[in-house]
């Protein structure tokens, strides 16, 4: 019995009061979820956007209250060269990507393309092969896939805004139309067997623009209605411009339409032209994206 006794006294005085610990408890858990509240209200209004890699997309819209729905009246509000994307049409579906490109990376495409440049094809119905051809009267030259950290910088920044992986893309084909030069109406899509053994078909195209145009070189979608009365720079606009639903080139601006629709049949609408250029010179980059992985 008195051993019992005296073992009970040693272990009161050693040990905390009961209330003690289960109200340092209860602080501990108010405090971790005081902190949780807070983190969670941080990161609901600071969302930030992240690429397939972990690296932030630089990606940045206007605030809701500055969305307009005409090109112009968003540049005049808007004073930074950061991109932002622009909607432009259900059928085909398609958007611009604005200051998709700095002006450094312009210029280092048409350097690095300038000395290569040869009178562009077209791709023949029948044998598959390429043609020369009064359709397209520009020139051009393709840039290998991944050729160099400029060229993978753009490549990756187009997989991260299209979600169309770098390994499904084509190499860049760079191009060139002096005044008068032309692309006429055209799909992107085949008709030929033998061009969608590597890749399958081509889902989606972007069109980067490298300069601006005086006038004309406009890229139109002519089976895409358009209302001249919503159309702010119609007045700007060649005939040919007028055929359609109609993309200016402007400087580091980038086109990206999709010549496939939901559901993987080809897309019609996607019909697409670049109109003769009237005074200037225009320069582009085109990346053509596949259905599947793109050997090169
Ligand atoms: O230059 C343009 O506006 C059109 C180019 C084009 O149609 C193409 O590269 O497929």
């Amino acid at each position: 019995m008195a051993r019992g006794r005296s073992q009970k006294s040693v272990s009161r005085k050693s040990g905390l009061p009961l209330w003690k610990i289960l109200v340092s408890l209860i602080f501990s858990l108010f405090l971790g979820l005081l902190l949780l509240l807070v983190f969670t209200i941080y990161a609901v209004l600071h969302p930030s956007p992240v690429s397939s890699d972990g690296a932030e997309i630089s990606l940045r819209l206007p605030p809701p209250s500055k969305v307009h729905h005409s090109a112009e009246s968003i540049r005049s509000t808007m004073q930074v060269q950061t991109p932002w994307v622009e909607f432009i049409s259900w059928e085909p579906r398609a958007f611009i990507y604005h200051n998709f490109l700095s002006k450094e990376e312009c210029e280092y495409l048409i350097t690095l393309a300038k000395p290569h440049m040869i009178k562009s094809t077209v791709v023949d119905n029948e044998s598959g092969k390429s043609k020369d051809s009064r359709v397209r009267t520009s020139s051009g030259t393709f840039l290998a896939r991944g050729q160099d950290k400029t060229i993978r910088d753009i490549e990756k920044r187009i997989a991260d805004f299209t979600f169309i992986p770098v390994e499904h893309g084509e190499g860049i084909q760079v191009l060139h139309y002096e005044i008068g030069q032309k692309y006429e109406a055209h799909y992107d899509y085949f008709h030929d067997e033998l061009n969608t053994q590597n890749g399958g078909q081509r889902i989606a195209t972007l069109l980067m623009y490298l300069s601006d145009v005086d006038s004309g070189g406009e890229t139109v979608f002519p089976s895409s209605p358009v209302n001249k009365s919503s159309v702010p720079n119609w007045n700007n606009l060649s005939e040919c411009g007028r055929s359609g639903l109609a993309v200016t080139p402007k400087l580091g601006d980038a086109l990206l339409f999709w010549s496939m629709k939901p559901d993987a049949t080809l897309d019609p609408s996607s019909l697409h032209a670049g109109c003769p250029v009237i005074s200037g010179n225009k320069w582009s980059a085109t990346k053509w994206m596949r259905v599947h992985e793109y050997k090169v």
